[in-house]
Parts: C-alpha cells; sequence; structure tokens
C-alpha cells in the first residue's frame, strides 16, 4: 500500500524513506508477527480464533503496504497440561496431538488466515532450536541444580504461590494446584531484572498498551525470580529432553518460547529466513501469558545472545455473553460454526471492530448480527449495490470523468490507527468515509439533479465510485473476500500490493462497473 507522502506521518515501525518523483512513500520495510503456539489439549474456540485473525489482520495490512512480511502461528505440544489431556483420551501423547494440531491447522482456510508457517513443537526442527537455546543459556551460567518444592497449576503450566489461590484452589482454573518437590534445572532470570529494566526504559512501547506495560514494570520493580526449566522424567516425559541428561525434560514454557526462533531456521542464524526476518516486530499475545513474553522471553534471548524483539502486543478476554469461556457452563463457542453461519469476513470484522484490543470484549450472537445487519449489510452492502445501480442508470455502467472527493483525512486517520494496531479505529474511520457517502448522496439526491446537471451527478458518481475503492483497500486486511468482490465490481482486476494505492484518482474514466449481487443479504433466520 503506497502511503500518501505529503499528508503522512511519520510510521515509527518503517525506516525512513525518501519521497519519490510521483510524490509517494515505498516502504520496504519487514514485518514478522506472531500468534501464541496453541496448547492441543482441546479443540481451537473463538479465543484462538480471535487472536490468529488479529494476526492476520496486521499481517495482510502490512503485506498491502509493501512489507515483506512473516506471519508465524502453531501449536504448542509439550507438557503436563497435553500429557494428561491424552491420557484422559486413552490416546498417546504424538497421536493424540497430531489430531488436534491438525485442528488448529484448519483455522487457515475456515477463517482466510495467510500465515506462512505453522510450527508444532513436536518437530524436530523445533526441538533442535530449543535445544540450543539451553546450551547457550547454560553456557552463559544461566542454568544450574536446585532442590525445591512449590505448588503446581497444571492449568498455568506454572507455579502458582499460596498468597494467589482462592479457598485453596487456582482462581482461574479452579482447580486445587499440586504439591512439587524436585531437584530440577533453573534458569538464573532474576540476573537480569537491570537488563530488562534498561531495555523497557530505552523502548517505551516494548509492551503495547500501556497498562499492560505498567504491570510488567510493576513486577520488575519487585524483581525477578528464577525459574524452574525442567521436569524430571518420572514427572513427565511429554517434553524436549534436556541437553546432556536424560533424566529431564525442558519446561513447556522454556522450550515453547523458542519456536519464535525455531520457525526462521534457527540455530542456523545464517538461515534466508532467520537473516531476513529475526527479531520478531510483533509478538500478538493474550494477557494471561503478557508475563512469558515480555519478562521471562527477552532474558532468555539476552542469555542466548539474540536480539530482543520489537513489541509485545497485549490483547485482552473475550467473554461470550458476559461470562468466560467454560467446558462447564457449555458456552464455548466454535470458531467454525462460526464461519459457516456468517462467513469469514463477518467474524473477521467482529473481532476486528466490535472488539477493542486493549481491552476485555464481550462476543453474543445477538451483537454479531447487529454488526452484520447495520455496518455490513446496511451502510456497507446497501452504499455499494446504490452505487453501482446508479452507475447503470446514469452513466452507461462505466467509470465517469475523474473528480474530486474527500478521502485524504480518513486515509491519513486509518494509517495513523493501523500504525498502532488500533483495528477497531481504522475501521471506525472507514465507517465513517462511508457515512460522508450516503450523506452526500442524500444531499445531492441524484434521481432529481440528474434531469437539470447531469455532470453534477456524474462528478458524484465518479467521487463514490472512488471512494468505494479507496474504501475497500482499507478494508482489505479484515475483510480480504469483500474488498475483492468490491474491486471486481468497480471493474477492477486482483487487489494486490503493486495496486492498492491510497491515494486519490485510481479509477480510470470509462472503465465498465460489474454490478454482482449484494454483498451482504439478509441472514436466513
Ligand atoms: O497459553 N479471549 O496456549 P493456549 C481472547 N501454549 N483470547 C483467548 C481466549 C479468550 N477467551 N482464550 C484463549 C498457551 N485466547 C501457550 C502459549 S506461546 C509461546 C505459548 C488466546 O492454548 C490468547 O491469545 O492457552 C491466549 O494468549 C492464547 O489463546 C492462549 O492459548
Amino acid at each position: 500500500m503506497l502511503l500518501p507522502c505529503a499528508a503522512d506521518k511519520p510510521d515509527p515501525a518503517i525506516p525512513a524513506a525518501s519521497c519519490g518523483d510521483e510524490g509517494l512513500t515505498i516502504n520496504m520495510a519487514k514485518f514478522y508477527i506472531t500468534t501464541p503456539i496453541y496448547y492441543v489439549n482441546a479443540r481451537p474456540h473463538l479465543g484462538h480464533a480471535y487472536t490468529s485473525v488479529l494476526a492476520d489482520a496486521l499481517a495482510r495490512y502490512h503485506r498491502l503496504k509493501g512489507d515483506e512480511v512473516f506471519f508465524l502461528t502453531g501449536t504448542d505440544e509439550h507438557g503436563q497440561k497435553v500429557e494428561r489431556s491424552a491420557k484422559a483420551a486413552a490416546q498417546s501423547p504424538q497421536r493424540f496431538t497430531d489430531e488436534l494440531s491438525q485442528a488448529f491447522r484448519n483455522l487457515t482456510p475456515a477463517l482466510n488466515l495467510t500465515n506462512d508457517d505453522f510450527i508444532r513443537t513436536t518437530e524436530d526442527r523445533h526441538k533442535l532450536g530449543a535445544r540450543e537455546l539451553w546450551r547457550r543459556a547454560k553456557k552463559s551460567g544461566d542454568i544450574f541444580k536446585k532442590k525445591y518444592a512449590g505448588l503446581y497449576c497444571v492449568g498455568h503450566e506454572s507455579f502458582i504461590s499460596e498468597k494467589d489461590l482462592m479457598d485453596g484452589q487456582c482462581p482461574e482454573h479452579l482447580t486445587a494446584p499440586e504439591k512439587m518437590s524436585a531437584e530440577n534445572y533453573f534458569f538464573a532470570l532474576s540476573k537480569y531484572t537491570p537488563l530488562i529494566k534498561e531495555y523497557y526504559a530505552r523502548h517505551k512501547n516494548f509492551v503495547i498498551p500501556e497498562a499492560k506495560r505498567n504491570e510488567m514494570q510493576a513486577i520488575l520493580n519487585d524483581g525477578l525470580e528464577d525459574i524452574s526449566i525442567s521436569r524430571e522424567t518420572s514427572q513427565t516425559s511429554w517434553g524436549v529432553p534436556v541437553p546432556d541428561d536424560d533424566t529431564q525434560v525442558m519446561y513447556v514454557w522454556f522450550d515453547a518460547l523458542t519456536n519464535y526462533l525455531t520457525a526462521l531456521g534457527f540455530p542456523d542464524e545464517s538461515a534466508p529466513l532467520f537473516k531476513k526476518f529475526w527479531p520478531t516486530d510483533v509478538h500478538l499475545v493474550g494477557k494471561e501469558i503478557n508475563r512469558f513474553h515480555s519478562l521471562l522471553w527477552p532474558a532468555m534471548l539476552i542469555s542466548a545472545g539474540l536480539t530482543l524483539p520489537e513489541h509485545i502486543l497485549v490483547h485482552g478476554w473475550i467473554t461470550v455473553d458476559g461470562q468466560k469461556m467454560s467446558k462447564t457452563i457449555g458456552n464455548v463457542v466454535d470458531p467454525f460454526e462460526l464461519v459457516k453461519n456468517y462467513g469469514a469476513d463477518t467474524v473477521r470484522y467482529f473481532f476486528c471492530r466490535e472488539l477493542v484490543i486493549q481491552n476485555d470484549g464481550d462476543f453474543s450472537y445477538v451483537k454479531i448480527e447487529e454488526r452484520y445487519r447495520a455496518d455490513l449489510s446496511h451502510e456497507l452492502g446497501n452504499l455499494v449495490q446504490r452505487t453501482l445501480t446508479m452507475v447503470e442508470k446514469y452513466a452507461n455502467g462505466k467509470t465517469p470523468p475523474p473528480s474530486h472527493g474527500e478521502a485524504a483525512p480518513y486515509l491519513e486517520s486509518y494509517q495513523n490507527a493501523m500504525t498502532i494496531f488500533a483495528l477497531d479505529q481504522a475501521l471506525a474511520k472507514v465507517w465513517e468515509f462511508l457515512a460522508s457517502l450516503d450523506k452526500a448522496i442524500e444531499e445531492m439526491k441524484p434521481w432529481v439533479t440528474v434531469k437539470k446537471d447531469p455532470a453534477a451527478v456524474n462528478a458524484l458518481l465518479y467521487r463514490l465510485l472512488e471512494s468505494l475503492r479507496l474504501a475497500a483497500i482499507m478494508i482489505a486486511p479484515v475483510m480480504p473476500e469483500t474488498a475483492q468482490k468490491i474491486w471486481t465490481a468497480l471493474g477492477l482486476s486482483t487487489l494486490r500490493p503493486e495496486s492498492a494505492i491510497l491515494k486519490w484518482g485510481g479509477l480510470k474514466e470509462g472503465t465498465p462497473i460489474k454490478k454482482g449481487v449484494p454483498l451482504f443479504p439478509a441472514l436466513n433466520k
């Protein structure tokens, strides 16, 4: 996506590039974005679909902008939680994880995701890199053996302190933690408190949003504690073997975090993907795993002599009808069902528009249907249909000669919102833009004006068509199918980065339009 240069605000994510003669900035940055790798203890639900769609929209936005993008997702397959679920299903962990990992992989076609790879932590390429990271941390003197005892929450796959329990139970998983005592390997996380503090001081936007950054800063101010990073094979054998000690496997988080490296070819630092894409630009994560990504992960990377990520982007949780999703309540929403009922673009739009990244949000069938009816069918769908009908009636079904329009402020606000990952605000701007077009139609009343001033109607029609072209580009990261349908209706070919020019005047006079079926027909209810 080429940015209008004059009106353009500097984009902090992009190195400054000069403006060419044609007044455009061509951004050739790289953009590496990841989702968490999901545990394969159960099938994917709404929450997983949510994170993956947000990441996909950001990946698509950067691709349209001309950046080289690598978008990674995958599955986290080791640890006690997965091992126990496999046992409960009377299956070997390998078979169990093969099946569930495939269910997560199926999110890609269902939600129209464009991930460039899908990593499984049971793959050899991953285990190789995870073990190398361990070796490096050991070489840095950061891994040591220690006897300890503590309370372990398998749901969290982490230790939990007595003070965080409610009636003796983990308040999130509603299960009693298990007493664990063993001699394990530890990672010297406490040693990294000052270095990480310094990184936070120098990179104000490392953790986004600010409230989540502040939470991490508070933990840093208290000082980080060393963390157990292995399990005896007598406790759990489902993990990556610890180098040079086959009585222990790695703690699942120590193994899992390294997926972001191993997918790029680490430990081979000369691997083309590693060279091009490391470090990560955005690790998108849910708020409950912020701590692992914003405190432990940077320490592991420093210990291994690797560069730290640019941003940890933390999103809130989705509830369903105001309640936490849970099997007990029976309100777990299946993303595949949702796509079957409403289509991928509608689900994607709901996630990006209704839910505000930094807040918790709520899903309900009433809300998604309201968004469908009001925003998609009424505001967007009707405007497209109305415009095309008028072009057929008053302009022989062809694009009239170019005229002026009021797009620049919307384009600029949209870009600014996308730069700070505020998808909801970016979309709100597009819908304001659409409303301004509706208003222009109502003000002119072309069906009346055409009799006395056909030139004015032609000017309005060009404005409408060209605005829809720009709106299609802006919604493309979130609603790729709808964007392409609009693009096709305007008589254009495939919406690609080279053609996705966010600048007024792209439509050529005389281009025949192709009015198709309504974009968002009434829901079958
Ligand atoms: O934590 N609302 O995996 P996980 C919003 N394997 N997002 C939600 C959600 C909800 N209700 N429920 C889940 C793990 N998510 C580890 C990660 S990374 C190296 C290892 C999303 O299967 C959200 O992104 O429990 C959350 O962080 C992630 O799924 C947790 O997935």
